[in-house]
């Protein structure tokens, strides 16, 4: 029964369907499904959402281009992020679009909770809105260019001046107590250079917020007064928590998933995740999300990505070229999460043939090939263990709780990092047992090595399953895993003897560049 597991309620970015998904939506999905399969096979009780931010200008000026009616576009593209799941292996257990009536009542039901708590007040909003970000800026936090426009510095997106009628939210009143709120909450923000920023924008104080528009009307309407449509930010906010149930806030999934556990975002989006959302929560009296973690951008070999350049990265080509799997492993290996990044094909390429195919595949493919030509297709019964077979087996032991510490803190180089120094561990016990040798001079302690092999590829299998689930499904059938025997609950149960062991096919082929004419 789920009530008895400790809830996680993990939420990505829900995304502009303005645009095809690219690297950067893949990458952000893929860091909260790797962290939803861990928890789910750590026992926890996991809900893992995604989904799209349908409203807006921006929206809905990709529609006019188009030429077809919001809803019809936003129908077509949302469903482009809603197979990135299937393409990617993504185990989201909700998928939600701000279009939806769900969501349509629990904006409504937090705006009616900021007005009666006397945290909105209608004015007039005059000042530039960077359509591309949705987002009001400062003639401070603008450059001017050359030919007189003005772009926003943080994001190059242009602005254009706006004045309307607005509803505005008290955020000037919220300074301190957000100030408060991060020092009282250490690991609200993360990583820690984020959080810094945060606090010094926070810091140079905060002026109220416009958060209602009257000159488009694809948003949802603010209630009571149908000439204003609510603020794309203020909508987008919401979803994580119409997708707990709000506003029941009696049902069993809001009780269980609020506050959600971590909201993973893009570093460009962090002053509304950090600022805006727990300043809106706490003045409607709710509780906050207990983490956000801003990571890096993407850049495709050493250039920023961007359509006009012609360098979007495709994730569905990339698993075409790569293999799922290797794609998955490489995008969180590759580069301490927080960071920027850059996706080069050599670096790809050089990870699946050397951490893929030479020091996991091989590991793997040797014991179990071993097993099987001179164990009868069967796990043998070992002998004592030597200290050195304790040794490799202690490392592995010690892996659950080095990989729950890491993931805790969403590192997910150090956590992979720990792994493959198991992996490295059992590839020089294996050339320091010489298995080989021993089948001709001493054929029992072949077999309690091969045995201590086997027990260690169970274990690294078992722990690699959430970033890369297929390999590592097919690591485990090779040894009979039962599929109800992969959680990481049958750690501690070690391999039975006897378990059969067909002659194994090879799970990470090396990957041979393809010739590109030149020479
Ligand atoms: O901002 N590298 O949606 P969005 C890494 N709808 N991550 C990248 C990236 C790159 N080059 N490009 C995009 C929105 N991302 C709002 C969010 S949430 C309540 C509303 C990822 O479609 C990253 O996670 O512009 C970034 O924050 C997100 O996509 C922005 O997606």
């Amino acid at each position: 029964m789920p009530g008895q597991k400790t809830p996680y309620y993990i939420t990505t970015p829900i995304y502009y369907v303005n645009d095809v998904p690219h690297i950067g939506h893949a990458y952000t999905t893929l860091a909260c499904d790797v962290l939803a399969r861990f928890m789910r096979l750590d026992g926890r009780d996991v809900k893992f959402l995604t989904g799209t931010d349908e409203h807006g200008q921006k929206v809905e000026k990709s529609a006019q281009a188009a030429g077809v009616d919001p809803q019809a576009f936003t129908d077509r593209v949302s469903q482009n992020f809603r197979n990135l799941s299937g393409t990617l292996n993504f185990s989201n257990d909700d998928f939600i679009r701000t279009t939806e009536e769900r969501h349509k009542k629990a904006c409504q039901a937090l705006w009616k909770k900021l007005l009666e708590n006397g945290e909105i007040y209608l004015g007039g909003y005059s000042g530039w809105y960077a359509v591309r970000d949705e987002a009001f800026y400062t003639e401070s936090e603008l450059t001017k260019q050359p030919d007189g426009k003005r772009i926003a510095t943080a994001s190059g997106a242009e602005v254009e001046w706006v004045e309307e009628p607005s509803y505005f939210f008290r955020l000037s009143a919220w300074q301190d107590r957000l100030l408060a709120f991060y020092e009282a909450n250490p690991d609200f923000i993360a990583p820690e250079t984020r959080r810094n920023e945060v606090i010094s924008f926070v810091k140079g104080g905060l002026k109220d917020l416009s958060i209602s528009r009257t000159t488009f009307s694809w948003g949802v309407p603010v209630p009571d007064d149908a000439e204003h449509i609510m603020y794309v930010w203020l909508d987008a906010l919401t979803n994580y928590m119409t997708a707990a149930g709000y506003p029941d806030l009696e049902s069993e999934s809001y009780k269980t998933y609020w506050p959600a556990d971590l909201h993973m975002v893009g570093k460009d989006i962090l002053r509304f995740h950090a600022v805006y959302w727990p300043a809106f929560l706490m003045a409607a009296d709710l509780p906050t999300p207990k983490r956000v973690f801003a990571h890096g951008w993407w850049t495709n070999e050493g250039q920023k990505i961007s359509k006009s350049l012609g360098n979007v990265i495709d994730p569905l080509q990339l698993v075409e070229t790569y293999g799922l799997d290797p794609v998955r492993y490489f995008l969180l290996r590759e580069v301490p999460f927080g960071n920027d990044g850059d996706f080069s094909r050599r670096a790809i390429v050089g990870r699946m043939n050397g951490d893929l195919t030479n020091d996991l595949g091989n590991l793997s493919q040797r014991v179990l090939s071993m097993i099987a030509k001179n164990c009868d297709n069967a796990v043998p019964a070992p002998g004592a263990f030597t200290p050195e077979d304790e040794a490799l087996l202690s490392q592995s032991e010690a892996l659950p709780d080095r990989l729950r510490q890491e993931y805790g803190v969403q590192a997910f180089n150090k956590a992979l990092e720990a792994t493959w120094d198991v992996i490295g561990a059992a590839n020089r016990y294996v050339d320091d047992q010489a298995p080989w040798t021993l089948r001709k001079t001493d054929p029992e302690r072949m077999k309690t090595v091969l045995y201590v092999l086997a027990e260690t590829v169970r274990r690294l299998a078992i722990l690699t399953q959430p970033v890369m689930p297929d390999a590592m499904a097919k690591m485990l059938d090779q040894l009979s895993i039962a599929p109800d025997a992969r959680g990481f609950e049958n750690l501690a149960t070690p391999l039975a003897a006897g378990s059969p062991v067909p002659k194994p096919e090879g799970i990470f082929p090396r990957f041979v560049e393809e010739e590109a004419g030149t020479a």
